[in-house]
């Protein structure tokens, strides 16, 4: 294709695949508190001695209140819920098979096409961005790819809580270089394997979901609902509060996979203190640079992370509390998604937006990182 440079670009078709299965807060929390209980027995005389912590109870309503979340959707349920596993099954896929990340990114891919009135010929990169892919190679991108019958190239990025904007941000950049006529970001954010469900501070937190995106020139897109894409905006700065040290080195370390610092696990209080002000001065200064003030923004699809922190970083934007309407909360049902949570308020939360009308999607989470773009509708 011919080098055209600084094309216009926007986003043109969003899909959204949600897990068939959800788990409530109760039936989580009645789950986690049998374990506990039969957790508390087998170490009786240790806990009487005192070498052992007794496990504490969860509770629905400390969770709804610190969080926001009411439940959250996961790929495969039964395990989670079984005090004799405690984690979720997904059985081993033959190499033949597709595998499970690229099956449901697959599925929020054909809806984002479909959104924009799009062919698997109209594509010519695709990029599979979130906290984990379930291997190394090859790509997620490159079997979604095949799977499509998309021409062109594919690869996957790993950024956790940021992943999603990161990508979106690379895909931007392409289809303004002219590398790329239209870019398929695809967000399929399995995270209930890394979850350590007994864990009473960390089991509620997150859900599966997958999200998807196509980044197009404006002179080729004709769907309904577009959004020019008229800035992005990353930094990332490293921080050991939240931490996932399963990986690749794990067989060679002789690590115990089960071990609570090879799962997610974070200190939530100090992500809370230092991600929140740091999440704000960005979106500030990101909007700044279009001549804006935060009121002037129309919609907020902000991190899905916790109910409280999204409450906090809207009011030190605008000075008063945003609306529901304003800054859209979807984790009380899809929990935090990891990267893919700002995308879930975007779906479900732009077709309503008069032409003109600035949004602004934003991440913040592991590493720290913080990504956003600033859009209009067309
Ligand atoms: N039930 C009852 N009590 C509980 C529970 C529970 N489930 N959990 C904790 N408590 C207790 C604590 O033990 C503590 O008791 P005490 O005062 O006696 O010590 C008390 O409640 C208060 O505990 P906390 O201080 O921990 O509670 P907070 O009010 O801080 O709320 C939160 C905890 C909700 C975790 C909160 O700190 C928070 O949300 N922080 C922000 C965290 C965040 O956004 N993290 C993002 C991480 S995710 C991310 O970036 C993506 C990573 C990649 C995806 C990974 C997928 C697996």
């Amino acid at each position: 294709m011919s080098q055209a440079v600084s094309q216009t670009v926007v986003i043109s078709g969003s899909g959204l695949w949600t897990p068939p299965y959800s788990i409530s807060n109760e039936e989580l929390v009645s789950a986690y508190n049998a374990w506990a209980d039969q957790y508390n027995q087998e170490h009786q005389q240790a806990i009487e001695a005192g070498s052992m912590e007794a496990k504490p109870y969860s509770s629905a309503e400390f969770i709804e209140k610190a969080s926001g979340i009411k439940s959250r959707y996961i790929y495969s349920r039964e395990g989670v819920l079984d005090i004799q596993r405690m984690y979720p099954s997904f059985p081993e896929r033959a190499d033949d098979e597709i595998s499970q990340q690229a099956e449901i990114a697959i599925a929020a891919a054909k809806a984002a096409l479909q959104a924009a009135n799009k062919q698997a010929a109209d594509i010519d990169a695709v990029i599979v961005s979130c906290a984990y892919t379930q291997r190394a190679y090859p790509a997620i991108a490159i079997e979604v790819q095949e799977a499509l019958g998309i021409e062109g190239f594919g690869f996957d990025m790993l950024v956790a809580c940021s992943a999603a904007t990161f990508g979106l941000h690379r895909a931007y950049e392409m289809v303004k270089a002219g590398t790329a006529r239209a870019v398929l970001v695809i967000n399929p954010e399995l995270v209930s394997p890394q979850i350590n469900y007994t864990d009473r501070d960390s089991h509620f937190i997150f859900g599966d979901v997958a999200t998807a995106k196509v980044v197009e020139r404006a002179e080729t897109a004709t769907s309904e609902h577009q959004f020019e894409i008229l800035s992005t905006k990353a930094v990332t700065k490293f921080s050991n509060n939240i931490r996932s040290n399963f990986g690749f080195m794990s067989r060679a370390q002789d690590v115990d996979p089960f071990a609570i610092d090879k799962l997610f696990h974070q200190n939530g209080r100090s992500v809370f203190k230092e991600v929140c002000p740091m999440a704000a001065a960005h979106l500030e200064s990101h909007v700044a640079q279009h001549g804006l003030s935060a009121a002037e923004v129309r919609r907020w699809w902000l991190h899905q992370a916790n109910i409280n922190m999204n409450l906090l970083i809207a009011k030190k934007l605008l000075g008063r509390d945003a609306s529901a309407d304003e800054a859209p909360i979807v984790l009380d049902r899809y929990a935090n998604t990891a990267s893919a949570g700002s995308m879930i308020a975007f779906n479900l939360h732009h077709q309503d937006m008069q032409a003109g009308d600035i949004g602004v999607l934003c991440s913040f989470g592991a590493g720290y990182s913080i990504g956003s773009l600033v859009v209009r509708k067309r």
